[in-house]
């Protein structure tokens, strides 16, 4: 059997007349914002896309279909949908076969972008190493997925409630080029640095594609990750957040919240107190992304 896809009538167009097409993820729409921002981040994010000169495919799994680009409908109904699942590599053909509905992380995205011929795709932080993993063992599969297939993701690093250390050093391990855009040093997702030292610098979205396509010509498998800080303006100071997602990890603990539900959790949480700047900082990351991720697809509709 093969795997039939779905794409929106614009994808669909998009692929005929060979145009560079980002991939966006759902879950950060089904569990990482709250509604009615979360799409209306969905669309933003994907009007940006298209005024960069690519076109935007989100993707899902809805009643056991694989959807690569969502009608506008079709958005709209997930971003209020209740008991939408959260998918990842592990979880999301048993969703298909079942006729399920499912948002797809930063892993699931990738596989799906993959199936589709789809070599870039934006979101906000990829999912890492959390704190206290040498416990809980609790290790985002996007790891994983970035050691394994080939797309090149741009966030902004991964996510601040995570082990940054550790999740980089992961990184490295898997043989997974983290590629800071334009400074030296990681960003934080909320914040624009961190005091981890780059493993790579790139200035430019040329040199990010010719990278992605070197790996592929040497027959090294696996994608890259981009880390793309938030715009200075729109950023929130490490040392103003770092008590409030202190507060937050420990509300996780104390109600043992565990598994998928940890970061969805913790993401509501510094949105609670922050007041909302947590997410305003988010929506702007994620749009700082979507446009890099659309230059990063037309330089490789260019070359390839
Ligand atoms: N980026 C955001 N918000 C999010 C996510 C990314 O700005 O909610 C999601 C992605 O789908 C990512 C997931 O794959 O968080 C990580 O979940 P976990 O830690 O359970 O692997
Ligand atoms: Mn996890």
């Amino acid at each position: 059997m093969t795997i039939s896809i779905h794409y929106s009538t614009e994808v669909a167009h998009a692929r005929a007349d060979g145009r560079p097409i980002v991939a966006l993820e759902s879950t950060i729409i089904t569990h990482g914002m709250p509604f009615p921002q979360n799409v209306e981040t969905a669309r933003l994010v994907e009007a940006d896309v298209r005024d960069a000169g690519a076109v935007p495919a989100t993707i899902a799994v809805i009643d056991g279909l694989l959807h690569v680009g969502l009608e506008a409908d079709q958005l709209d109904q997930l971003g209020q949908a209740e008991n939408v699942a959260k998918l990842s590599r592990a979880d999301m053909a048993a969703c298909i076969a079942t006729g399920g509905t499912g948002a797809t992380t930063v892993a699931a995205t990738m596989i799906a972008a993959h199936l589709a011929g789809i070599h870039v795709f934006a979101t906000g932080g990829i999912g890492g190493v959390h704190r206290g993993a040498e416990l809980s063992f609790d290790i985002s599969a996007d790891l994983q997925e970035l050691a394994q297939t080939p797309v090149t993701v741009v966030g902004a690093g991964a996510k601040a409630i995570l082990d940054l250390p550790k999740t980089f050093e992961v990184l490295e391990t898997l043989g997974v080029p983290v590629i800071a855009f334009g400074q030296n040093v990681l960003p934080a997702f909320w914040s624009a640095q961190s005091d981890l030292a780059a493993p790579i610098r790139m200035d430019a979205a040329v040199d990010i594609a010719r990278a992605q396509l070197t790996r592929t010509a040497m027959g090294l498998s696996g994608g890259q990750l981009v880390a793309n800080p938030i715009p200075a303006a729109d950023q929130i100071p490490a040392d103003a957040l770092a008590p409030i997602i202190s507060q937050a990890l420990q509300e996780a603990e104390d109600q043992n919240i565990s598994a998928k539900a940890v970061t969805p959790f913790l993401l509501g949480r510094i949105f609670e107190l922050t007041e909302g700047r947590s997410l305003t900082a988010n929506i702007a990351l994620v749009r700082n992304n979507a446009r890099l991720a659309a230059q990063i697809a037309i330089e490789l509709a260019k070359i390839s």
